[in-house]
């Protein structure tokens, strides 16, 4: 999933020629639709919207907070001051509610985490910070603590974000309602306040691994990886992922792609970021799209290896 709006087309600009080149030679292969080879040039492209992250409370599984919200919270109905029920809330644990980047550190005790697809959230009044900007989280994964950094009674302050305007980062006045396990909360100070028990990261440890690469252009989806030349129905294009920096799952070992002396025989499985109509989400890519690795070659951002699927 497409995490960047404002990144260059190309790390490593292709002289137009090179490009057409490239796009007739995937075209040989069913790799590159005539739609895809006409937005082969590096025109900004409409940002879209990357399906919301599967947010669940900021704290650890099974402890059950009450959601809050006062007059002149501004806006009252979306921003949520979190109270533990049952337990004490200064010092608690603060989680991440989905997986994500650290992209900001601010005052009061607070910072911010990019999920992708324009999705953020942020966390406010924590006496400790134990994360970095840049460091990758996954759901759960701990931020820091409860505080009372800026604020006379403890507890934690959460927003979740959608970057309308585009330009990766989320602002205040780019707050939507929160959606929390599925749950989405529109509080009233006069309303009665909801208590949730955190189902994040409950069980069967953290969720899967995510992998950050860059691609170097709109790669289709497939759900196989044996794909190359075929034609039939089980290989038909499942949609694209759009180029800039994007999560993948893993990989797997199929199908060759050639584009000249470059070539790679590694499929990587992700969330694509437009799906065709009737097509799977989740699907394969080819790795020769890593705009950072060379021939055969299947690694993440950092160099680590992308693991087996
Ligand atoms: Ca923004
Ligand atoms: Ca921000
Ligand atoms: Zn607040």
């Amino acid at each position: 999933m497409r995490t960047s709006r404002s990144r260059r087309a190309f790390g490593l600009p292709l002289p137009k020629p090179l490009v057409l080149a490239v796009a007739a030679v995937l075209a040989v292969f069913g790799l590159w639709t005539t739609s895809q080879a006409a937005q082969a040039a590096p025109t900004p492209t409409q940002a879209t919207a990357g399906a919301r992250p599967d947010f669940r409370l900021p704290f650890a599984c099974n402890e059950t907070w009450q959601l809050q919200t006062y007059q002149g919270h501004n806006p009252d109905d979306k921003k949520l001051d979190m109270y533990r029920v049952g337990g004490q809330s200064l010092g608690a644990s603060v989680v991440a509610s989905a997986a994500g980047t650290v992209t900001e550190r601010f005052e009061p005790g607070g910072l911010e985490i990019n999920h992708g697809g324009g999705w953020f959230s942020v966390y406010l009044h924590m006496e400790s910070i134990d994360v970095r900007l840049g460091q990758q989280v996954s759901s759960g994964a701990p931020l820091g603590r409860v505080g009372l950094v800026g604020t006379t009674s403890a507890h934690l302050h959460y927003e979740q974000l959608y970057d309308t305007n585009g330009d990766n980062d989320g602002e205040t006045d780019e707050m939507v309602y929160p959606v929390i396990q599925g749950t989405e909360y529109r509080l009233s100070p006069s309303g009665t306040f909801p208590r949730v028990t955190s189902t994040n990261a409950c069980g069967g440890g953290p969720a899967p691994e995510r992998f950050w690469v860059d691609t170097f252009a709109d790669a289709p989806g497939y759900a196989a990886v044996d794909c190359v030349g075929d034609t039939s129905p089980r290989c038909a294009v499942q949609g694209k992922l759009l180029k800039g920096t994007n999560y993948v799952l893993c990989k797997k070992k199929g199908h060759e792609v050639r584009v000249g002396t470059s070539y790679n025989h590694w499929w990587l499985l992700t969330d694509l970021d437009e799906v065709a109509p009737g097509g799977s989400g989740r699907a394969y890519v080819s790795a020769y799209y890593l705009q950072r690795w060379g021939n055969n070659e299947a690694k993440d951002n950092d160099g680590r290896d992308i693991k087996l699927c």
